[in-house]
């Protein structure tokens, strides 16, 4: 099984993955957790590059390197652990490409990135992408009670660029309900948790799929 957490940054991913992961592993399931960009060490030093705030890249450049991290995750780890039959969970997949390359630096609509991100991984499609929405001002306030004025590259970018990255988010929702469930990430933690694992046995219920319980 194949889970992705979307969200703007501080929307509580790490967060719900670290509970999600704790969960499954007490009931004996492997799990393997990675983080986009990152995960491999071509991955990571890409991710050092995108991140480092005294950098300028071009927009195009930037989804290229955003995809090329992923391509080497997806090849590298996520593929074989698929294989081996671990659920895999990913803090942030393509849909964050759709949204901060695609609409956030206005590279193309979700049809376009679709078909693009199919040639990066080679077809793979998370099977539950839990998108965490949280208001672009508290993602802000989030920020800054972590870092200060430490910004990242990414982080830099001001909140006409975070409105338009939900605004995809949103547009994801829409178009794929099936596969793509928005949270809101304003609730208590505890809450967004048990909302996840209730969604997730709903859809073992429904799945001949990797069994998360049992
Ligand atoms: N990016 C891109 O542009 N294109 C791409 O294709 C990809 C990424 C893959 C990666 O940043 C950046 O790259 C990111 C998108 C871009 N840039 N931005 N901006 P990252 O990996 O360093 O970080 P992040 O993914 O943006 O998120 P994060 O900072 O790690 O935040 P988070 O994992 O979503 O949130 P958290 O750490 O779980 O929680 C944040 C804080 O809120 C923390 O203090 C928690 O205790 C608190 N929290 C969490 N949940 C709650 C609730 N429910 N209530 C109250 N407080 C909460």
């Amino acid at each position: 099984m194949f889970i992705t957490f979307e969200g703007i940054d501080g929307s509580g991913k790490s967060t719900q993955i670290k509970l999600l992961k704790e969960r499954l592993e007490k009931l004996g399931k492997r799990v393997e957790v990675y983080r986009e960009p990152g995960g491999t060490p071509v991955s990571e030093r890409i991710r050092t590059l995108l991140l480092d705030p005294s950098e300028e890249i071009e927009p195009f450049a930037e989804l290229l390197l955003f995809s090329a991290a992923r391509s080497q995750l997806v090849a590298g780890k996520i593929r074989p652990a698929l294989e081996e039959g671990h659920i895999v969970i990913c803090d942030r997949f393509f849909d964050s490409t759709t949204a901060y390359q695609g609409a956030g630096r206005n590279l193309g609509g979700i049809d376009w990135m679709m078909r693009f991100h199919d040639k990066v991984t080679g077809g793979l499609i998370p099977e539950r992408t839990y998108w965490l929405s949280i208001p672009v001002e508290l993602a802000l306030e989030r920020r800054h009670e972590r870092s200060g004025e430490n910004q990242d590259r990414m982080e830099k970018t001001g909140s006409v660029f975070f409105n338009r990255v939900v605004e995809a988010y949103s547009e994801l929702e829409h178009r794929y309900p099936e596969r793509f469930l928005k949270l809101d990430g304003t609730q208590p933690i505890l809450s967004l948790h048990k909302q996840i694992w209730d969604d997730l046995l709903t859809r073992q219920e429904k799945s001949v799929g990797t069994r998360v319980t049992g």
